[in-house]
């Protein structure tokens, strides 16, 4: 059969129209998982993949799939997707490059009338960012079983609202879980093209990464407690001021992380300061705090954590930890990184291998299939913002990669 090709126009098209389904005002894409506008980016993928014959099924926590049967025996199905949720006024292309590819290579097949082996199937994870309950990768985690249902119960939004409480307003019920649970077997492999998210393969000029491992986190809540009282009242030197405290933790936290290892990484996103008055000393202060390293990532924290709280007790402030996420770094199927290698000669392009520095569900995936990703560029390395952009002719070559590997694996 004659190299077969996917259409970039049309991978464009569904990259723009999905970006419409945004809650504003604001810049970026803001797409909450279970919300108006995350309901109204299925109903278009749904549409899009029935058009051609796919078989949509949506099942609790919240994961959709669309698949293209067997032309032969069965078996096992060949998975290819992402995610469709974002970050606050994040960007168009995170999660959204692997779905939107998954579908072009549906298309592909459809349309050349390509006879599979094993099944094909579009995989569509909710809340990978954790950006509404608070933790990430929460959908393919609970989707695999490495979260209970007790466990999406107690995860809130700020509105209070329960991860299982919005999954059944949305339509799917919680009693379903573990009916639906993904178990080993059912799937022969999962591939993810993702933007790269970083730097490393524009500056060195290659066209497509080979990811080998995805790195390790941790999510900790930090809550510092001081003492509130008068502004103009209280000298300096009698203070407990947790604001001032939670500065200094984050300056140090800066310097002490690159310490700890080259691909160590350590994020305060959020903070809570209370009671956030012009003249109070402020009291308490909440911290996100997101900690990445592809190893060792508990020793290191453990000596991160030792020393945040010795910054702590030497400002007369009490320093709480509670974690709320944490996945390990996962190495990635060998013999598809072997395969994506292949390919990426075959076709004529640039390649290397890479680890990811931000986390996916692919990592999770990992816990009951073979998994491979494929990264494409970002241009300066610029994601989780509305500056986000890759080039269409880096997503038509990391989708065409897709492609190959999606038949090598069905046709196999
Ligand atoms: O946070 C991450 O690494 C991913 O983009 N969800
Ligand atoms: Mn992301
Ligand atoms: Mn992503």
């Amino acid at each position: 059969m004659a190299i077969l090709s996917i259409n970039i126009d049309r991978l464009r098209r569904d990259i723009d129209n999905l970006a419409r389904f945004t809650r504003g005002p604001g810049p970026g894409v803001t797409r909450l998982t279970f919300s108006e506008e995350d309901r109204a980016a299925r109903a278009y993928l749904r549409d899009q993949m029935e058009a051609i014959g796919l078989r949509v099924v949506e099942l609790p926590p919240g994961i959709m799939i669309g698949r293209l049967e067997s032309t032969t025996a069965g078996g096992p199905a060949v998975m290819a997707g992402s995610h469709i949720d974002s970050v606050l006024q994040g960007g168009r292309f995170d999660g959204i490059v692997g779905v939107a590819g998954a579908l072009e290579v549906a298309r592909v097949l459809v349309d050349n009338q390509v006879p599979i082996r094993n099944p094909y199937e579009v995989v569509i994870l909710p809340e990978e960012e954790g950006t509404s309950f608070g933790a990430v990768l929460t959908g393919s985690k609970a989707w695999v079983g490495q979260l209970t249902s007790d466990r999406l119960g107690q995860m809130r939004r700020a509105d209070g609202v329960t991860y299982l409480e919005a999954m059944e307003r949305y339509g799917l019920p919680a009693s379903g879980l573990d009916a639906h649970r993904l178990h080993r077997g059912r799937a022969k492999a999962f591939l993810e093209l993702h933007i790269e998210q970083s730097v490393v393969l524009e500056e060195a000029a290659v066209q497509i990464g080979v990811v080998t491992t995805v790195t390790g986190i941790r999510g900790f809540d930090a809550t510092l407690v001081g003492i509130a009282n008068h502004a103009g009242a209280t000298p300096m030197a009698r203070r407990r001021d947790a604001l001032a405290g939670a500065a200094q933790l984050m300056a140090e936290l800066e310097r002490f992380t690159p310490t700890l290892g080259a691909h160590t990484v350590c994020t305060v996103g959020q903070i809570a300061c209370s009671p956030g008055a012009r003249n109070v000393i402020p009291g308490e202060v909440r911290l996100s705090i997101d900690f990445r390293d592809i190893e060792n990532l508990d020793v290191k924290w453990a000596k991160l954590a030792s020393y945040l709280e010795e910054i702590a007790t030497r400002r007369g402030l009490k320093l709480a930890l509670g974690q709320v996420a944490g996945s390990e770094p996962v190495s990635l199927a060998p013999p598809l990184q072997d395969l994506l290698d292949g390919i990426v000669v075959r076709r004529g392009l640039s390649g290397m291998r890479m680890p990811s520095g931000a986390v996916h569900d692919a990592q999770i995936m990992a816990s009951v299939t073979d998994v491979g990703m494929i990264f494409v560029p970002s241009r300066e390395g610029r994601s989780h913002c509305p500056e986000e952009f890759t080039a269409p002719p880096d997503i038509e070559r990391g989708a065409n990669v897709l492609l190959d590997a999606v038949l090598a694996l069905t046709s196999a």
